[in-house]
């Protein structure tokens, strides 16, 4: 069989997707006219055009104004039924989900919108097509600990639909630290941590995602790279990383897919899986990620079945789930 076909089979699962990253140019339109918004483009080809990227910020401040077209609990349906049969054609057969709350209730939509909205398509998908979804809810970064918190506490609700919290956005000047008590409240309710470290900020955030918020996997974590003692700790607690080779290309955090160090973070022993991160805007869904990562660094059969297998066995399912995939 040759490698894409093989790709396309692979039974896998998403464990690091922003669904306000799914959010496709064609529907920001769409989702535009439905709600009388008007946009600052004229066509979708204009706002493709937008998405060319030197850092994490030029891409924020892109992925924001995309996601201000999201208003009711419809539009978060659509948004991520969309996503989901992606999943399908792809043969993804678990995801992970990260949704922002924040973006949405500093622009005045109500939380229970955004997680109705998201969990509602999640069971549809479960039904209909047989992808099963978990949700992370992910606090904003650059926003306070205190609205962190004012996040938490309006999760409370609908705490039944969510496993884990998450920390994404502007990672330089946002250190982990600064949001130790807002994490250890989220575990107390019985949330798992988990974060966004390593990607633009230094292997020394990696550490304080590790000691401080105490995360069981990592969102990229590519910097750990620099540090040989954390390596080795990363390893010694068997933490994933959720790495996204396509993002790091499109926001200049690796200058070329051929430089990826995916391999050399398996050869070094470091449990990796594939993921697409931003797909609406980074250039590919997940199959892409991984057709495109295999040719650049000529990824054998025996390793894209282990990062697949990698993506069950660090997902956030449960022992007996896992077992069906294992
Ligand atoms: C993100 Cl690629 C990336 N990094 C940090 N935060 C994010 N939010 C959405 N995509
Ligand atoms: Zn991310």
């Amino acid at each position: 069989m040759n490698m894409i076909n093989f790709i396309n089979n692979l039974p896998k699962a998403e464990l690091h997707l922003h669904i306000e990253g799914s959010l496709e140019p064609e529907l920001v339109f769409a989702l535009a006219k439905r709600n009388n918004i008007k946009l600052k483009y004229n066509s979708v080809e204009q706002l493709k055009a937008a998405y060319e990227f030197d850092c994490l910020q030029d891409f924020l401040d892109i992925y924001y104004q995309g996601a201000s077209v999201l208003i009711t609990e419809a539009d978060f349906y659509d948004l991520t039924y969309s996503y989901l049969q992606k999943c399908a054609a792809q043969n993804i057969r678990h995801t992970e989900i990260m949704f922002d709350p924040q973006t949405h209730t500093e622009r005045g939509i109500a939380f229970k919108t955004v997680i109705n909205g998201i969990s509602k398509a999640c069971i549809d998908a479960k039904e209909k097509l047989n992808i099963s979804s978990l949700l992370i809810m992910s606090y904003l970064r650059h926003l306070t600990e205190e609205d962190a918190f004012k996040t938490l506490e309006e999760s409370l609700p609908y705490k039944h639909l969510i496993t884990a919290v998450g920390l994404d956005s502007s990672e330089k000047g946002n250190p982990p630290s600064k949001f130790e008590r807002v994490f250890k409240a989220s575990v107390k309710e019985g949330y798992i941590p988990l974060a966004h470290a390593g990607e633009e900020g230094p292997s020394e955030y990696i550490w304080e995602a590790l000691d401080i918020l105490n995360i069981k996997r990592i969102d990229h974590g590519n910097n750990c790279l620099h540090d040989k003692n954390l390596i080795q700790e990363i390893i010694k607690r068997d933490l994933a990383l959720t790495v996204c080779p396509l993002s790091n290309t499109a926001l200049q955090v690796v200058d070329d897919l051929k430089n990826h160090p995916l391999k050399k973070m398996m050869d070094l022993g470091l449990k990796v899986t594939v993921n697409s991160d931003d797909p609406a805007y980074f250039g590919g869904q997940l199959n892409q990620n991984f057709i495109e990562i295999q040719k650049a660094l000529e990824l054998s059969k025996r390793q894209l079945y282990e990062l697949a297998k990698n993506s069950f066995k660090y997902s956030l399912l449960s022992n007996n789930e896992k077992q069906i995939y294992l």
